[in-house]
């Protein structure tokens, strides 16, 4: 259609996330079109699943730059080429400079493996197993320039059984943000979702500090 939204992905990795937006899109779940991916990594899984939905995708290598601003620089001529409406960051594993977040302001996501607040950065699943927590999950935000301290948009929780260890519980978060992220995705596309002075309003409404489909 017409309107449809033009979503560029960014991965580092397997690319599952990648591929529930993909099938939302092909399924017209939501109205917009994954016109680009961006892999900082070569040869990842990822970048195969583009190419099997004839989807284009660049390969941008921060290896070949001296600094992330120069890296970010690049990146954001990249990402600007596809004309993107959306910049989804799908298990993308580069901390991103001031300059690109201001950039794209208001129109980038993140999926974060915790129920934030809690477990910013990485290893979040062997963290709430050595925590001891009972449950833990995924949270769809904003980025802004804070690491993973934008504003919530959509969480999901999953229980952590007694003798879980981090991949059993990777799987079990994975399969709640393979249905979170198309469905903020499908919101955002639908003009619903938009970010003002670091809030995440949908409808126009604010939404609580744990996301829409918070109980506490
Ligand atoms: N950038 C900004 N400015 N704000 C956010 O909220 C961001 C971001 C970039 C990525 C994803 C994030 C996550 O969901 C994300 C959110 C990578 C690292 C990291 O430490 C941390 C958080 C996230 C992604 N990366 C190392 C680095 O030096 C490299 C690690 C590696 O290559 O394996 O960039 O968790
Ligand atoms: C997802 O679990 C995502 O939450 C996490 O990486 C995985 C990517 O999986 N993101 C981060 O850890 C960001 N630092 P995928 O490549 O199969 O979508």
């Amino acid at each position: 259609m017409a309107n449809d939204k033009r979503i560029v992905v960014l991965i580092s990795g397997n690319g599952s996330n990648l591929q529930a937006i993909i099938d939302a899109c092909k399924d017209k779940q939501i109205p917009g079109n994954v016109v680009g991916v961006v892999s900082n990594k070569a040869d990842v899984y990822g970048l195969q699943r583009a190419a099997n939905d004839d989807i284009a995708s660049s390969v941008l290598s921060h290896k070949e730059f001296a600094s992330r601003e120069d890296y970010d620089q690049e990146l954001i001529s990249v990402i600007d080429s596809y004309k993107p409406d959306l910049v989804v960051l799908a298990g993308f594993m580069r901390i991103l400079t001031a300059s690109f977040v201001q950039h794209f302001e208001g129109k980038l996501l993140n999926i974060h493996p915790s129920l934030l607040p809690k477990y910013q950065g990485l290893n979040t699943h062997q963290r709430a197993i050595d925590a001891g927590d009972t449950e833990h999950g995924v949270s769809v935000h904003f980025v802004t320039e804070e690491l993973d301290g934008g504003p919530v948009i959509l969480q999901a929780k999953v229980p952590v059984f007694e003798n879980d260890n981090a991949d059993d519980l990777a799987m079990r978060v994975h399969e709640q943000e393979h249905r979170i992220y198309p469905l903020v995705v499908k919101w955002f596309c639908s003009d619903r979702l938009t970010m003002t002075e670091e809030s995440a309003m949908l409808d126009n409404k604010r939404l609580p500090m744990h996301g829409y489909a918070s109980d506490s």
